[in-house]
């Protein structure tokens, strides 16, 4: 099958970056975004999100006539559905964005074009996408309803990216390609061959869609393990980190970092997708979720018992973000750990956060961002809560009149 001219619906954090690699192999790349200043900063070869990279490739793919961006589906050969699934109250999945993706597409759809749902979705989304499209196409046949016969070919392929380092991992990682029938799923493998590098494997959309779910699931797991030990630890008096580095001398041990909580937008989301759909079986994956959710509160107390030393105590959280060098705020523990103790400590909170410029507007009035060194002066207890590369390297000798709390491990490491 050839593919021309294909669609990215959703230009965020995966959508745009895999825009760019089709338009980098001269495919005619359509970019669809409800969002009217996306579209315009792309027009112009500009990015409005932070991802390495990423403006350079898109600067190319824009100015060489291979990327144009725009609010309103057109025809093409192939639609890749990147939107956002956030969950709504009681961890819920929320299909609105593909839902309205899916009738957004449906009218400009053609005989024999392919349709790929890459967000992260609850399993059984790709057949509900299809359902949309089928109710509103009632001239074209979807697998649902003709099997290999028909007209529309529809599959699943999760994105697996790691945000940082976007750029390299979409074009190394493996995909998982679920299709709807055997042939869709050949079908869109055709389709991410143009550049994907890593194996691309066939499997049904349901297998796809709860493989990705997987995948965050056994990483929020495997955090929520270390994060519970570090609580033992701290009850019994031993150091964490050094444990787990004993223990992962063991041949067939491997103990994931604790930290102040889970951030970003797919591991602290992604395994409610699977309690949602089998409550009564994902008890271990609930609880993993649970253990995460509550370490910021954990941490929190512990900063609140360290200040108690002081009168007029000044706190310094190194990092917002929600992990290593990277800008992202979003769903950060770290944040939410900062937010709570200026709401508490207002006026005496110094927030360090070399990845940023300016702070979420509306803490503005009970933080205060500032440079490592004047926290360094100024602080009488420093929290770290994340491991930005820039904290590495503080003379541990600056740190010995303070209290510090290391939700990371850092002074541990070295
Ligand atoms: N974290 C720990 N301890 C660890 C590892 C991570 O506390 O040992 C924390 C981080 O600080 C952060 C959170 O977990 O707050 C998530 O960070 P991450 O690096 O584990 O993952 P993400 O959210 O940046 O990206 C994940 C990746 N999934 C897996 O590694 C299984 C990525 O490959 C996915 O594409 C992405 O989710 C996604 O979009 O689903």
């Amino acid at each position: 099958m050839e593919f021309e001219t294909i669609s990215v619906i959703g230009l965020g954090y995966i959508g745009l970056p895999t825009a760019a690699a089709f338009a980098a192999r001269r495919k005619q790349v359509i970019g669809v975004d409800v969002n009217q200043h996306a579209v315009d900063t792309i027009n112009r070869g500009e990015i409005h999100i932070v991802e390495p990279e990423l403006d350079m490739l898109v600067h190319a793919a824009v100015t060489q006539g291979h990327l144009r961006a725009t609010t309103k589906p057109e025809p093409a050969d192939a639609f890749l559905i990147a939107v956002p699934t956030p969950f709504t109250e009681g961890h819920k999945p929320d299909l609105s964005y593909i839902e309205a993706a899916s009738r957004a597409v449906a009218p400009v759809l053609k005989k024999g074009d392919l349709v790929v749902l890459e967000s992260t979705s609850p399993v059984g989304a790709t057949e509900q996408m299809a359902a949309w499209m089928a109710e509103l196409r009632p001239d074209l046949s979807f697998p649902q309803q003709r099997g290999e016969a028909s007209d529309i070919r529809i599959a699943h392929c999760p994105e697996r990216v790691l945000p940082g380092h976007v750029i390299r991992e979409l074009v190394e990682n493996d995909r998982v390609i679920g299709g709807m029938s055997k042939r869709c799923g050949e079908v869109a493998r055709e389709l991410y061959q143009i550049f994907v590098r890593g194996e691309c494997i066939l499997t049904n959309a349901r297998t796809a869609e709860m493989c990705k779910l997987t995948e965050n699931a056994s990483r929020d797991v495997g955090i929520a393990f270390a994060n519970e030990l570090s609580l033992i630890c701290d009850r019994l008096d031993i150091n964490v980190w050094e444990l787990i580095r004993l223990a992962n001398r063991h041949p067939r041990v491997n103990i994931l970092q604790p930290g102040p909580g889970v951030g970003g937008h797919c591991i602290a989301v992604d395994p409610w997708f699977i309690v949602d759909s089998a409550p009564d079986e994902a008890r271990l994956i609930r609880t993993a979720r649970v253990v995460n959710d509550s370490k910021p509160d954990w941490v929190i107390e512990r900063v609140e018992r360290a200040a108690e030393r002081f009168r007029d105590p000044v706190i310094a959280c190194l990092g917002v973000a929600f992990k290593a060098d990277i800008d992202d705020l979003r769903e950060s523990p770290a944040l939410e750990i900062a937010r709570h103790l200026g709401e508490r400590y207002a006026g005496r909170v110094l927030v360090v956060e070399p990845n940023i410029h300016e702070l979420p507007a509306k803490l503005e009035s009970t933080l205060q961002l500032c440079e490592l060194n004047e926290a360094l002066l100024r602080a009488d207890v420093l929290v770290i809560l994340v491991d930005h590369t820039p904290f590495k390297t503080v003379d541990q000798i600056r740190l010995q009149t303070k209290v510090v709390i290391d939700t990371r491990g850092m002074l541990s490491r070295v």
